[in-house]
């Protein structure tokens, strides 16, 4: 078992913990294989503009090329399966009263690692609704016959988008309030892999700080919600979770 203090107090405080809120980013998912936003060469936007590809304006301008960035990105979740942080997280969940994940992500690998309680602030790629946004709650199915892409809308002929979060988009109301509502109520709130340069979801930890909750930041590299943890454990989410799971688990067998 790790001797590494940070890491035992972060394990002492989650075990104690009666509402744990698990925030995390497109880092817990790097090591599915699929790539984050802003990590220069490997990150997404190291090779294309987000407001040419994450805005409704772009996918107006440019409906077949954002349409295929979502593409490659469903192949890549596709063939992507949960990692040892997504299963740790789902495990926290077997081990604790109450855990709660809050994800920036939309590839719905927290649901099947089998976390229950998910709130998706940023939508997910696994749902589409049309551009007029009249007409949601479309799965791939409803369209696979449809050889035009973007595909359009069974209901108004209108085209298709992935139900997910652009930038000047709100963020669906019921998934933000519930997740600030957890944020200010939780005691420990568990970060992992999240530059924490995008809001309003980046806000979170300073609510559960301000709550008076032990933030945990979990990433190789500080980042910007180090500032506001109490605990920064620096390393690969598979890596640390895993690691983090068994010294709960130490602690709760006492
Ligand atoms: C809105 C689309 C208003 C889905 C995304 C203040 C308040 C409110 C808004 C703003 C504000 N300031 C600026 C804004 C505008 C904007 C914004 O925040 N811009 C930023 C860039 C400055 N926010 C918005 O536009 C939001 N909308 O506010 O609307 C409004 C209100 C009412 C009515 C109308 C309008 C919408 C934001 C959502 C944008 N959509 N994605 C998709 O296609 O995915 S953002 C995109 O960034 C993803 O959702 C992603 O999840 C998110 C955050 O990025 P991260 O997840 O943190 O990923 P990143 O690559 O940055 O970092 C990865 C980290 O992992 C790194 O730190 C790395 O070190 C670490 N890592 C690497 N390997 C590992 C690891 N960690 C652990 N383990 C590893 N192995």
């Amino acid at each position: 078992m790790t001797q590494d203090p940070r890491m035992l107090s972060a394990a002492r405080a989650l075990a104690r913990s009666r509402r744990l809120v698990v925030f995390t980013g497109a880092g817990v998912s790097k090591e599915s294989g699929i790539a984050t936003f802003r990590e220069p060469e490997t990150g997404l936007w190291a090779q294309y503009d987000p407001m040419e590809l994450a805005t409704h304006e772009a996918y107006v301008r440019r409906p077949e090329f954002v349409w295929s960035w979502y593409e490659h990105r469903f192949g890549a979740v596709a063939a992507a399966s949960p990692n040892p942080a997504h299963t740790a997280i789902a495990e926290l969940e077997r081990l604790l009263p109450q855990v709660s994940v809050v994800t920036q992500n939309i590839d719905g690998l927290h649901q099947r690692a089998g976390s229950n309680d998910v709130i998706e602030l940023h939508g997910s790629m696994f749902r589409f609704k049309c551009l007029s946004g009249e007409h949601t709650g479309f799965v791939l199915d409803d369209f696979a016959d449809q050889d035009e892409k973007p595909p359009r809308c069974p209901q108004c002929g209108e085209l298709l988008r992935p139900d997910v979060v652009w930038f000047g988009e709100a963020l669906p109301a019921d998934a933000i309030d519930r997740a600030q509502a957890l944020c200010a109520d939780c005691d420990v709130l568990l970060v992992v892999g999240t530059s924490g340069v995008v809001y309003p979801a980046a806000a979170m930890p300073l609510l559960a700080a301000e709550a008076g909750a032990t933030v945990i930041d979990v990433n190789p590299e500080r980042d910007a919600i180090a500032a506001a943890a109490e605990l920064f454990l620096q390393g690969p989410g598979g890596e640390v979770l895993p690691e983090l799971v068994v010294a709960v688990r130490e602690h709760l067998a006492g």
